[in-house]
């Protein structure tokens, strides 16, 4: 039965390689673009209701929140016409203040949050980028630094007025060095372009995620974006070797070294990466990349059980080892909202659970030896019941798509209260049959996904409009079960608007207190991305 089962698995690579995924759309650089939710947005007071319509109770230090409401403007000046003067005498052209083209800088991916700058500012290079914040600093004008605006916690757009300072036209490589594959950019590079770019060299870049049509590096730095490839490279935290970074004074703080090891002094660099906009405009990346692998294969699998899935990543890692690259899940929601929405047919049997694996590696022979031997075990020991193996890059794609696309097949659901968690691996999807049980048909869809690799959950939850009752049964449930298991509240988007308020669900007062002190050291006047990721009363 095993080798029946395995044969099938063999024979529809074979048949993969025959004939393409006719129906699957492959992705392409203006995607994200093109994928933009339609449904109403919501001013700061409506927003109010879906993100913070409750109290959450304090049962111990951590869990003291201080009010989870969008705080009052606070005191920035507005903008005036001498204002604007400035403005269009350092940056000509690119001082915007259009209200059609600011539509699209105001509104957040998700069409969840919408500010209402009137101002976007468009720099070429870190000198405008210093002038445009030694400016705002005296003035006291507050500012949202800005990349591809995919952020998912409402940290991207402004609140009010604050004007956008977008890193569009910051999108030049700066050098590449061959030898030790060490890139370094401007800030507004998009991900898949660098990709492309290094491609062409032999290089990947060390991080790839489902938004990369449109993300800019220095937005995946200043969010800590963590992604597809975390597993096999690693966090930013360890591949980011130097940032460029203009501070809220306009002083620019070059801390972009292009060196494997520096141990002199604070790493500086550290308190920029994943800080959201709030202590620094990052204006340059120099990053660590790798060799392009020469031999890539994605397997999609079906799984019953997840406590299977979960002993098939056991078996994974002790036997792919150095050549696993992903290991990534979704359920049979997800499935059905991409079949339903994205008209993405189930490439096989329906399953409750479904696994993507890459590999890659530098011996065909090798890797596919070893990716087969794996799935043998893995069937004989009726751990996994179906699958498919990619190994075209087309097919690859297609396979791929089937997990990066859930975000955007979400969006055709209705609204979507997102949850990114990171848990012991062996907890994760136990929160998702939780919270359905929680819920009890009070939601439209309820769905887990995410990167199993790194303990990281992403839950989903949809209604057919903004929910106040839904959100009451949801918040603090889901953030008091994880702080329960000591996990995060926020894996990999960060905390933005949304989530800032619920930081104490996973850090402790003293460090968020410690947290406030760096954020007025660094910008005394608080005019860098005001009212996100650190909470109410440090803002
Ligand atoms: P923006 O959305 O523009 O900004 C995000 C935050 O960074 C804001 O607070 C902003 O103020 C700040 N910022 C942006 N640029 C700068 C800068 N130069 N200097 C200082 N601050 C800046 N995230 C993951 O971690 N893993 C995933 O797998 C993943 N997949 C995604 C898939 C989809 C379809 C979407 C829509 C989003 C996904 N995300 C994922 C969310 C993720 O945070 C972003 O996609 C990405 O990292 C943000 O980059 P951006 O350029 O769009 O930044
Ligand atoms: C992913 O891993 C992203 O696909 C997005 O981090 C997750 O939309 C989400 O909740
Ligand atoms: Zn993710």
């Amino acid at each position: 039965m095993a080798v029946t089962t395995l044969r099938r698995l063999r024979l529809r690579t074979a048949v993969r390689s025959l004939c393409p995924h006719s129906t699957f759309s492959s992705p392409t650089t203006d995607r994200l673009l093109s994928i933009r939710p339609h449904r109403p947005f919501l001013s700061p007071s409506l927003g109010q209701c879906a993100f913070y319509s409750r109290r959450l109770h304090p049962r111990s230090d951590r869990d003291k929140v201080s009010s989870p409401t969008i705080p009052e403007r606070l005191p920035f000046s507005k903008i005036t016409q001498e204002d604007l003067a400035f403005f269009r005498k350092i940056l000509p052209g690119r001082t915007i203040t259009d209200p059609d083209v600011l539509e699209a800088n105001n509104v957040d991916w998700l069409k969840s949050v919408r500010g209402f700058s009137e101002v976007l500012l468009r720099p070429q290079t870190t000198e405008e980028v210093s002038q445009i914040l030694r400016y705002c600093h005296s003035r006291n004008l507050a500012v949202n630094p800005q990349g591809g605006n995919t952020g998912l916690v409402g940290g991207s757009v402004p609140v009010y007025d604050e004007l956008i300072l977008s890193t569009a036209l910051m999108n030049n490589v700066l050098s590449f060095d061959s030898v030790s594959g060490i890139l370094t950019c401007q800030a507004g590079c998009i991900l898949e372009n660098l990709s492309l770019y290094l491609e062409e060299r032999d290089y990947i870049m060390p991080l790839d995620l489902g938004a990369k049509g449109s993300c800019h590096i220095g937005g995946n730095v200043a969010t800590n974006a963590g992604g597809l490839r975390l597993l096999r490279y690693g966090s930013l935290r360890g591949t980011v070797l130097g940032l460029e970074v203009v501070l809220a004074d306009g002083r620019v703080l070059e801390c972009l070294a292009s060196l494997r090891k520096d141990n002199t002094g604070y790493d500086l660099k550290q308190l920029f990466i994943g800080s959201e906009g709030t202590l620094g405009v990052i204006t340059a990346v120099s990053i660590l990349c790798p060799r392009k692998p020469k031999v890539v294969n994605v397997a999609f699998l079906g799984c019953e059980t997840f406590e299977q899935l979960l002993q098939t990543f056991q078996l994974c890692r002790g036997m792919l080892g150095e050549i696993l690259s992903a290991f990534e899940f979704l359920d049979s929601e997800c499935m059905r909202l991409l079949n339903t929405y994205l008209k993405l047919p189930n490439p096989i049997t329906d399953s409750p659970f479904y696994i993507v694996i890459e590999t890659a590696g530098s011996n065909l022979t090798h890797d596919e030896e070893k990716l087969h031997t794996f799935l043998e075990e893995a069937m004989t020991s009726s751990l996994i019941t179906d699958g498919t193996v990619a190994t075209e890059d087309t097919k690859i794609k297609a396979l791929w798509s089937m997990r990066e696309r859930v975000t955007e097949a979400l969006t055709h659901d209705g609204f979507t209260y997102k949850y990114d968690i990171s848990l012991p691996v062996e907890q994760i999807y136990q929160l998702v049959t939780d919270m359905r049980e929680h819920l009890r048909g009070k939601a439209k869809s309820v769905v887990g996904y995410g990167h199993v690799g790194d303990g990281n959950l992403h839950l989903n939850i949809t209604s057919s409009a903004k929910d106040p009752t839904l959100l009451a049964a949801i918040e603090p449930f889901v953030y008091e079960w994880t702080a329960g298991c000591q996990g995060s509240i926020s894996a990999e988007h960060g905390l933005g608007l949304k989530k800032r308020n619920y930081i104490y669900y996973s850090k402790p007062r003293q460090a968020v207190e410690l947290m406030g002190n760096i954020k007025a050291m660094l910008d005394p006047k608080g005019i860098l991305n005001p009212y996100k990721t650190l909470p109410d009363n440090l803002n």
